[in-house]
């Protein structure tokens, strides 16, 4: 998490007081957004940084897990290149600390293989279960047009000042083994 709390201040995006969790989607050609899950309070930001491959973070339900939610937010498709140096970043900031959301990869079969996502989980909806059921999940993981930001607001959310892509640059400094 420190590695994550770095490279969070190193980007122009970082605002004082309030934190910036980034959540890497895809390292090392993984399926994997890490780290899996955050507890973070009313006006934290969540940065998903795309690492690698071809991913989304995506909003679902608990309980229907490779499925979209209903007016949930979507950051669409994120190709990167192997080795990339500018990570592209998709963020929003959270309004109600008191509703976990839950997100997953809307790529093939990735949410199948347990590429999901907890923001807040609560003692009687976990990681773990919300991640079984996406495993047990027939799931239709249609593609839709890439790096599409089908963003619509609910009260769960706020717009981060940068939402949308933002790319970060990888600084001098914040090596790519800090970074993971
Ligand atoms: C925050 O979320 C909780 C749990 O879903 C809900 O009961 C509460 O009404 C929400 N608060 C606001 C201000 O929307
Ligand atoms: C999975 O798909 C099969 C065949 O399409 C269907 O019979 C079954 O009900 C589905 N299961 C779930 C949990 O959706
Ligand atoms: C990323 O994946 C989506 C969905 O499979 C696909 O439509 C898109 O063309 C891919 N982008 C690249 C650059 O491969
Ligand atoms: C993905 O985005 C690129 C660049 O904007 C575009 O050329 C390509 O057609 C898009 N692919 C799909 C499947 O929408
Ligand atoms: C990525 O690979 C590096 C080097 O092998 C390793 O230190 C790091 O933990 C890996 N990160 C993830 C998320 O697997
Ligand atoms: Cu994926």
């Amino acid at each position: 998490m420190r590695f994550f709390a770095a490279a969070a201040l190193a980007s122009a995006t970082f605002v004082a007081a309030q934190q910036t969790y980034v959540v890497a989607v895809g390292s090392n050609g993984t399926q994997t957004f890490q780290p899996p899950s955050v507890n973070a309070n009313v006006g934290d930001t969540i940065a998903f940084q795309f690492r690698g491959g071809n991913h989304t973070a995506t909003q679902s339900t608990f309980t229907a897990p490779c499925t979209k939610k209903s007016n949930g937010v979507d950051s669409g498709f994120f190709a990167v290149a192997a080795g990339a140096t500018e990570l592209p970043q998709w963020s929003f900031t959270i309004v109600n600390a008191s509703a976990p959301l839950w997100f997953y990869c809307q790529q093939g079969k990735h949410c199948q293989n347990g590429m999901v996502f907890a923001l807040n989980p609560t003692a009687d909806k976990t990681l773990d279960a919300y991640k079984a059921n996406a495993m047990a999940s027939n799931g239709s993981a249609t593609a839709e047009a890439n790096n599409t930001i089908t963003n619509k607001p609910n009260n769960a959310f706020s717009v981060a000042g940068s939402y949308g892509k933002t790319v970060l640059v990888l600084a001098a400094g914040v090596s790519a083994g800090l970074l993971l």
